[in-house]
């Protein structure tokens, strides 16, 4: 399988660059997208997208033709939606959302409980746990409500895990004790009772300690009757340390108890500079990632951190490292695009 499809994308690219057919990405346009494809499985394909990027006119044409789900980047954090306590400010969200909504796509929440991006006035103090847990609350209850019938899903507790399966000694955990988790999908159920709510994380693609804290921590809370409806795997993926190859494994287990999955914020990065070996793993990789989630019915779609290189976080995180988008910073599809196609037809 592997080498068929290395085969194929080598082949393919070979043919593009041979017959100068590199061209621009609208040279696409009359194909299926990749959400079209996605479709034809029930599934979604999505991109995140990030408010400074939208005067972008040729990013938000292809932001706005291949995909069928975006997530903001940064825009519903609680940093950007609560910068005052009790202040709430929806322009960057809301400008995605009716964004997305022009363009029929639909929307992923990102993100209400988490330990970074907070504003400093959440963080600059401490709090007693009675005073915590009503702020908490509020800014749960008053973001979702206002996204209700907005987006499909909230990422309600994103990473509360550490990579041994401790809890993380978030200002959360510290203050309130693990039960915040059940508190919030409880909180975020009652102000929109027909959202999907997940749990999201990284580094829980392979069966292994972190990926086990959430399996047994989701199947506790299934057995308390606490509304949570999906576990997200961010999907951050580095050539250098290998495919997760229990994924697949994985999200079935998940499914088992009853959960949706979906691939939520994936990208596949390498140690610069993108050789052709390189680009084509990556690709292999990508078309994997995409099997594993087409063979677990409850996987119900794959968003990528961003589409293109132009836009990706990595650089600016991991010095020497990039590339690791389906499209290149001139918004060109790379092999890794022409992989998930074939792996969605
Ligand atoms: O893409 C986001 C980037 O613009 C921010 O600078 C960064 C700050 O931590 O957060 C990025 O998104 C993160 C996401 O919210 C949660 N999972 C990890 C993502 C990459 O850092």
């Amino acid at each position: 399988m592997h080498k068929n499809r290395l085969r194929l994308v080598g082949a393919l690219a070979a043919v593009l660059v041979a017959g100068g057919m590199a061209a621009p990405a609208q040279a696409h346009d009359k194909q299926p997208t990749l959400a079209d494809l996605a479709q034809r499985h029930g599934r979604y394909f999505g991109s995140a997208t990030d408010n400074p990027e939208l005067v972008d006119e040729p990013y938000k044409a292809v932001l706005g033709s291949e995909f069928d789900q975006i997530t903001p980047g940064n825009g519903m954090k609680w940093y950007a939606t609560e910068p005052q306590q009790g202040v709430f400010d929806w322009t960057a969200g809301d400008e995605i959302v009716n964004l997305a909504r022009a363009h029929h796509q639909k929307v992923r929440g990102h993100t209400l409980v988490w330990h970074s991006q907070l504003p400093d006035w959440l963080t600059s103090k401490e709090w007693t746990a009675k005073d915590l847990r009503a702020v908490l609350k509020k800014h749960i209850q008053t973001e979702v409500r206002h996204y209700r019938g907005k987006v499909f899903a909230w990422d309600v507790v994103n990473e509360a895990f550490n990579e041994d399966g401790t809890y993380r000694e978030t200002i959360f955990y510290k203050t309130l004790g693990p039960g915040y988790i059940a508190d919030a999908l409880r909180w975020a159920h009652q102000a929109d009772p027909k959202v999907k709510l997940y749990l999201n994380d990284y580094n829980i693609e392979a069966i292994g300690a972190k990926s086990d804290a959430y399996y047994k921590l989701a199947k506790e809370l299934k057995a308390q009757g606490v509304p949570l409806n999906g576990i997200g795997l961010q999907t951050h993926l580095a050539l250098q340390y290998g495919y997760p190859t229990t994924l697949e494994d994985n999200l079935r287990r998940f499914s088992k108890l009853g959960l949706d999955t979906a691939l939520t914020e994936v990208d596949i990065r390498m140690i610069l500079p993108a050789t052709e070996e390189k680009l084509a793993e990556q690709a292999t990789w990508y078309a994997d990632l995409t099997d594993a989630c087409l063979a677990v019915r409850r996987c119900v779609g794959i968003t990528i951190w961003d589409y293109t290189d132009k836009y990706s976080w990595i650089p600016a995180f991991f010095e020497g490292e990039g590339a690791a988008l389906p499209y290149d910073e001139q918004l060109q599809p790379k092999p890794a695009y022409f992989a998930i196609r074939d792996a969605l037809k």
